[in-house]
């Protein structure tokens, strides 16, 4: 006997059934005979909806009224997924689902296919975020998260004939959308522009144009906390709906224009990922949500007042930065508190360096946001000056803690010279409580390097807060057979709220009943993606083969093209006979990737994959033993399919440059090895499973530096390992561009010449590990009992333990009582 604690059904089958009937019936007016899948799936989430409403009202009640400070998560991006079965789940309403949705005669899977997914963030970071709102939500948190309901999420991915990237807008609210509730009664003005001036010795702000934000707001179920939090995206909408002096003239297209160009701003996701934009829009959208949602949570907290208190701020909400994006927050919570609420700057600045904290995820100095003041001016003519405020106070401040002027210097908020830059990280870290990376190894490089001057000053604001991912949707949805294996395993289903108890497994590996039940579970799942990746994207893929994936943003730092090279280096090995086929390990090779649409390496790289995947594909020499595999649009629901099939990971970012990585996570979590370099949480990672099960390739951190130092020479590189030589000297030679020179020249000059990334320094660690992998991997019982270590030992990687980090060190509070 199994204990079950999983979340029970508040109703019936057969009411649930009558449930969707209704709503079909009087929210949509369709009769059940007319209904479609998607009919019936906007049916039963608006009847899911209905079944956490009375614990939401309840959360906020007791949010506003209960005296528990709340969380507010400031994030650019919230990278949902679909939400249907994830609702269902919490509500213990999977079972009653299915057999509702078959009584009425549809398909359960196509029903849930139907949901639309939200693609409103790039990749981690906006991940990381939904994964945050989820455990907040499931440990009983009151929290916010806030941000912006982009009418177009991250573009869809296609490929062209020549397998070149190609984006299509992803215009995801053209489908109707029952989840979020729009409310109109709750919106805020957010100003722009304009000019200040001086009205009777105080500063005003004259802006010259509004944009009014509107609050869409999705519900975020806890899991058997019996909590609801809430998700507040903000949408843009023009206060001149129609322009009617204009329009008396006639001009009908002048008449929409203000509109037109208010609601620009919450239309587009930008589709940067790890390098910021420096657009103007961009600048825009990051105030228009943060000013709103400042707004909103004084509305929130203290409702009905004229003149509230607001030095209780601080005890009543803590915004969390997600990264830069959110940053102008600390210059208009300062402008509101002095210029609404009349509070001097000493008192306001006191509040809101307590109300904020600031989450870095990068150590590309070059993904660090930077703006010019003049664009900050223009736009925000006050908030500018306040800046340039806090940077004359925090120049002061630094003065009493230091006499080297060069370090003041150095950490300037704003730049000096003819065109001064405000430099956003420092603009947080100066004007927020404290400051955290996402893993071990990132937060230590962030004190020693990235922000070396400030935690030298300030050593007690830096902390670590390692990331983690949900185990509700990445292995209880997105794995149920191995979730039933575990449950079976431990005898009780509650690591899905306690992770760690996944420990438990550690004495099953050498249990040789459970590793076969394991290995099934693993062969299932390949099967089932194999059938899946037939339907969605025609390709066949082999069970019988190990399944090695790498999927993530293409970027040069986290070096597919390392992948890639020794891809063909093996490729071109069995075809010249270096290796006897018959030695050959079957793999079979899946990528996933999207390319910020304006980075050309980046895309190159794209399309060299899938003319390598095409040719490698369509050779009769090597067919049976690899296969190469990139099926386009890599997203979240791809994600939740591929990742349990998934034996064999790669983490091969330079060491040094992935703050954390989740998916690593996702796929120890879910029983695959991981190959990696000593590179953010992989490092600990391989410390929880061990380092016997674990693939530790690659130059470390000091190696990396050390080389940089004596003066990096790739083209060294090429010449001694001759695998590399053959795989670059194949594809300069055309070998995967039908015998085009050119196509990847520009791939293979930078390899050479500059290799920032020394993709090729680590080469040949990275193909000598494929022998000890494929050698494991020939012991089916070694491999899979290192694969349940995995899982057994990375319950750490929670986000409920993440967040559990943040109450601890950085947030002071808890659940509602
Ligand atoms: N990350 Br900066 C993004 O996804 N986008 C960004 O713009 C920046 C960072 C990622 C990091 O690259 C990744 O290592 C980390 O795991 C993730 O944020 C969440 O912290």
């Amino acid at each position: 006997m199994t204990e079950q604690t999983a979340p029970k059904s508040p109703v019936t089958t057969e009411q649930f059934t009558n449930e969707i009937k209704e709503q079909l019936k009087y929210a949509q007016g369709i009769t059940v005979e007319q209904a479609t899948d998607a009919d019936i799936y906007v049916a039963a989430s608006l009847a899911v909806r209905r079944h956490l409403v009375d614990s939401w009202a309840t959360t906020q009640k007791d949010m506003v009224n209960g005296g528990t400070k709340a969380v507010g998560y400031l994030s650019a991006e919230f990278l949902m997924g679909k939400q249907l079965r994830n609702a269902l789940l919490n509500l213990g309403m999977l079972a009653e689902f299915d057999d509702a949705v078959k009584a009425l005669g549809h398909d359960p899977q196509l029903v849930v296919d139907s949901e639309y997914e939200p693609g409103l963030g790039n990749g981690g970071l906006g991940r990381l975020a939904a994964c945050f709102i989820d455990s907040l939500a499931s440990l009983g948190v009151p929290a916010f998260g806030y941000g912006i309901q982009y009418k177009y999420g991250i573009f869809k991915q296609e490929f062209d004939a020549e397998g070149k990237q190609v984006e299509r807008p992803d215009y995801w609210l053209a489908n109707e959308e029952p989840w979020g509730h729009i409310d109109y009664n709750r919106s805020q003005k957010v100003n722009f522009g304009g000019q200040v001036v001086e009205e009777d010795g105080k500063k005003v702000w004259k802006p010259a144009w509004s944009v009014r934000a509107v609050p869409v707001d999705y519900m975020v179920p806890g899991y058997k906390s019996g909590r609801v939090n809430t998700l507040r995206l903000w949408s843009a909408k023009s206060y001149d709906e129609f322009d009617l002096l204009t329009f008396n003239k006639s001009e009908y297209l002048d008449a929409v224009k203000p509109q037109v160009e208010a609601e620009n701003i919450s239309k587009i996701l930008y589709p940067e990922d790890s390098t910021p934009q420096g657009k103007r829009l961009r600048l825009e959208q990051q105030y228009f949500f943060v000013a709103a949602s400042i707004h909103d949570a004084i509305r929130v907290f203290y409702p009905g007042q004229d003149k509230p208190d607001l030095t209780t701020f601080p005890n009543k909400i803590t915004f969390q930065l997600n990264d830069t994006h959110p940053v102008i927050g600390i210059p208009e919570l300062m402008r509101v508190l002095i210029d609404e609420y009349g509070y001097d700057w000493d008192t306001a600045w006191d509040i809101t360096t307590k109300t904020f904290n600031y989450t870095c995820h990068t150590l590309l100095p070059e993904a660090l946001e930077v703006w010019p003041a003049r664009l900050i001016g223009e736009l925000l003519p006050r908030h500018l000056e306040i800046i340039n405020e806090i940077n004359d106070h925090f120049l002061e401040e630094l003065k009493g803690l230091t006499r080297d002027k060069e370090r003041i210097n150095r950490m300037r908020i704003v730049t000096e010279g003819d065109d001064p830059q405000v430099r956003m990280a420092y603009l947080a870290t100066a004007g927020g409580s404290h400051v955290n990376g996402v893993a071990e190894l990132h937060s230590q490089l962030l004190k020693d390097v990235t922000l070396r001057d400030f935690s030298d000053l300030f050593p007690k604001k830096f902390t670590n807060v390692t990331n983690g991912v949900t185990p509700r949707r990445f292995i209880r949805l997105a794995n149920p057979r191995l979730s039933n294996l575990i449950t079976e395993g431990l005898g009780t289903d509650k690591w899905l709220s306690d992770l760690d108890l996944l420990q438990g497994l550690v004495p099953l590996a050498d249990d040789p009943e459970f590793v076969k039940k394991f290995a099934e579970v693993k062969h299932a799942n390949k099967v089932a993606f194999a059938n899946f990746a037939k339907d969605r994207y025609g390709f066949e893929a082999n069970p019988d083969t190990m399944f090695n994936t790498m999927v993530k943003r293409l970027h040069e730092y986290k070096r597919q093209s390392l992948k890639i090279l020794a891809l063909i280096a093996r490729y071109a090995a069995i075809k010249n006979g270096t290796i006897n086929v018959d030695d050959v390990l079957p793999r079979t090779v899946f990528f996933g990737a999207k390319a910020a649409p304006g980075y050309y390496m980046a895309k190159l790289t794209i399309q060299l994959i899938n003319n390598v995947a095409r040719v490698v594909n369509n050779d009769p020499d090597v067919k049976g033993k690899l296969a190469v595999h990139f099926p386009a649009n890599y997203n979240v629901r791809l994600a939740q399919h591929l990742i349990p099939a998934t034996e064999l990971d790669e983490q091969i970012s330079q060491a040094g440059k992935e703050a954390s990585g989740t998916g690593n996570m996702k796929f120890a979590l879910n029983g695959a090895l991981t190959v990696g370099t000593l590179d953010g949480a992989n490092v600990e990672i391989r410390e929880k499973v061990g380092a016997d099960n674990f693939f530790l390739f690659g130059m470390t951190v000091d190696e990396v530096e050390d080389l940089y130092e004596k003066g990096y020479d790739p083209a060294k590189y090429y010449e001694a390992d001759p695998r590399l030589k053959m795989a670059i000297d194949m594809i300069s030679n055309g070998a995967f561009s039908d015998g085009d020179r050119n196509t990847y020249a520009p791939l293979v000059a930078d390899w050479l010449t500059k290799d920032y990334f020394m993709t090729l320094a680590d080469f040949t660690s990275y193909a000598d590990i494929q022998y000890e992998i494929e050698d494991l991997y020939r012991d089916q019982d070694a491999w899979n009992r290192k694969a349940i270590l995995n899982v057994a030992n990375t319950g750490y990687f929670s986000s409920d333990r993440s967040i559990e980090d943040y109450l601890e060190r950085i947030w002071h509070t808890g659940p509602l009582a």
